[in-house]
């Protein structure tokens, strides 16, 4: 097999003077510097699924919101999280081994991870719409075959969807299936618990939405053949943004990050006052918005998806009778809203926790809770259920057609949420299903509570590795005296809020602030960047 590995190795040669870091998710970059990293990243999703007893592991080959030249890859557990923590730095040490060491470094791995030798590898994988997919599922086949690992090629899929099929893979048969182990699985599953929630609902209006020209687009096309049509358990989607054959279109002018981040619709989108949503380019990140008559563009994003949530599913666990059984908490990162974290504090009554950016700290946290929901600001986000919770749901005798009711919508959302990681299409779902219980338009999600004007800015920096951050990313250690000249600035205003941190999927450290009005917020904002862009180094 070494020779194997190390002939193939050689058909996907390391470019020199790079090194590569496993990221907030994965590895990403231009998409003509990855090759070897993928065939080595498909050697440790080998060693990782070995060292699991041969359970499967997923592989996604995605660059998410980044631009269509990007690319990028990432390995998923078994139960459908993301890469175990200390595997991430197994993989970055792979991704920089000399050609010639590769099969070394892969032995060590292996010695040192106490990873039998004679177990088989299997792997599953997946990628989105990028004209870079195909020659990098390439290097990524090579790797598994000279490891004489066993896979299946799921083609095109959101990156949720590949979750979804890791878990169902390895739950396949034992009571803990989650579900039939297929695409149409996925659409029938989250179809079929969509009905169930909506029963007796019907929403109103229709939702446009904006599947930022990537996968997202033909998959929502698919699942929409199998929802409930008709008024009442229906939803009425429009969709646009699918263009998936001009590969530059991929997230330009549209999808979920371009709406947060320039807080605005994408020009092409043509909605009025009814409900948008766009996805971003692998589907796992959603956020919503309208334009309000009398106050223009409204963005309702992670945050307002995260207490939409929490507060029906509370409502709900009040209802069947369960509040006190089970304990409900928020997670959160430094980019929420000041004011949606007071919101579920003070209005909602419940936990937040903050970490820090990246999904896998969040899911971490959220399943210390029985009904964990958790979301980025960013739109990606999802709410885990803990064993005792789903025990709970099924058992609970009710005493009344209400708590019936409720203990029925409750195990129907068990199903419609995506536990395994944020998924644009069943958090779309989600927020629709509860739209249509509270007979709410946009306009009365968005009254629940008045956002602290923000701005969220990119800065390009010589190397952004020298910003190194503390306390959930809200503090900075290095560079050296950069935190004081922030909290100098910060000081200056009212309800003042701002961070900076170093970007984990492209290159450049990203710059938060909040403040009591929009014009404060974009001063501290804009001040901060140029201290940062100031201690940032110059590029080499
Ligand atoms: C990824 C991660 C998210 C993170 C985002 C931005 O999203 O999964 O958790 O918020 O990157 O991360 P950073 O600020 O470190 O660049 P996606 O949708 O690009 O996969």
């Amino acid at each position: 097999m070494d020779a194997n590995i190390a002939a193939a190795a050689s058909k996907h040669p390391k470019p020199i003077d790079r090194v590569f870091q496993y990221g907030t998710a994965g590895f990403r970059m231009k998409a003509n510097l990855l090759d070897s990293v993928v065939f080595r990243v498909g050697l440790v999703a080998a060693l990782r699924s070995r060292k699991l007893g041969g359970q499967t592991i997923g592989v996604m080959i995605t660059a998410s919101h980044n631009p269509p030249e990007d690319n990028g890859i990432k390995l998923v557990d078994p139960m459908g999280e993301m890469l175990e923590n200390s595997w991430e730095a197994y993989s970055t040490e792979l991704a920089n081994a000399k050609d010639e060491d590769v099969v070394t470094v892969y032995r060590s791995l292996e010695e040192r991870l106490k990873i039998n030798k004679d177990e088989q590898a299997r792997v599953i994988f997946a990628r989105d719409t990028r004209p870079s997919g195909p020659k990098l599922v390439t290097a990524l086949v090579h790797a598994l075959e000279a490891t004489g690992t066993e896979y299946t090629d799921y083609k095109l899929l959101t990156t949720p969807q590949l979750h979804y099929l890791t878990r169902c893979t390895n739950t396949e048969g034992t009571p803990q299936s989650y579900g039939e182990v297929s695409e149409k699985g996925y659409y029938e599953k989250l179809a079929q618990a969509f009905a169930r929630a909506m029963k007796g609902k019907k929403t109103v209006g229709p939702v446009t939405i904006d599947c930022a020209n990537g996968v997202g687009g033909p998959k929502l096309a698919e699942l929409l053949k199998f929802l409930p049509k008709g008024s009442t358990g229906g939803v009425e989607i429009k969709i646009i943004n699918d263009d998936v054959l001009k590969a530059e279109v991929l997230n330009h002018d549209c999808g979920a990050d371009f709406v947060k981040t320039k807080q605005r619709a994408p020009p092409s989108s043509k909605a009025g006052n009814e409900r948008c949503c766009s996805l971003d380019g692998d589907a796992d990140r959603l956020i919503y918005y309208f334009n309000d008559p009398d106050h223009g563009f409204r963005l309702l994003d992670g945050d307002r998806i995260a207490t939409l949530a929490a507060s029906f599913i509370g409502d709900l666990a009040r209802e069947a009778g369960l509040s006190q059984d089970l304990k409900i908490g928020v997670v959160q990162t430094a980019y929420a809203n000041g004011a949606s974290t007071k919101y579920i504090e003070k209005t909602l009554g419940l936990p937040v926790v903050c970490t820090p950016t990246g999904v896998k700290w969040l899911h971490h946290a959220a399943t210390k809770f029985d009904v964990g929901v958790y979301f980025e600001a960013n739109g990606h986000g999802t709410v885990v259920f803990s064993q005792q919770a789903l025990k709970a749901f099924q058992t609970k005798v009710p005493e009344s057609p209400a708590q019936a009711n409720a203990l029925e919508t409750l195990r129907a959302l068990t199903e419609l949420i995506n536990q395994t990681v944020g998924d644009a299409l069943s958090d779309m779902l989600l927020v629709e299903t509860i739209l249509s219980h509270k007979a709410w338009t946009p306009k009365e999600w968005d009254l629940t509570y008045t956002d602290l004007p923000n701005r969220l800015v990119r800065v390009e920096v010589g190397d952004r590795n020298l910003f190194k951050t503390t306390d959930a990313e809200r503090k900075l250690v290095e560079p050296q005296g950069v935190q004081a000249q922030i909290d100098a600035l910060v000081a200056k205003y009212k309800d003042g809020r701002s961070f900076a941190r170093a970007s984990g999927t492209e290159d450049a450290v990203r710059v938060y602030a909040e403040a009591a009005t929009r014009s404060e917020a974009d001063d501290l904002a804009s001040k901060v960047a140029a201290v940062v862009k100031q201690e940032g180094g110059v590029k080499a």
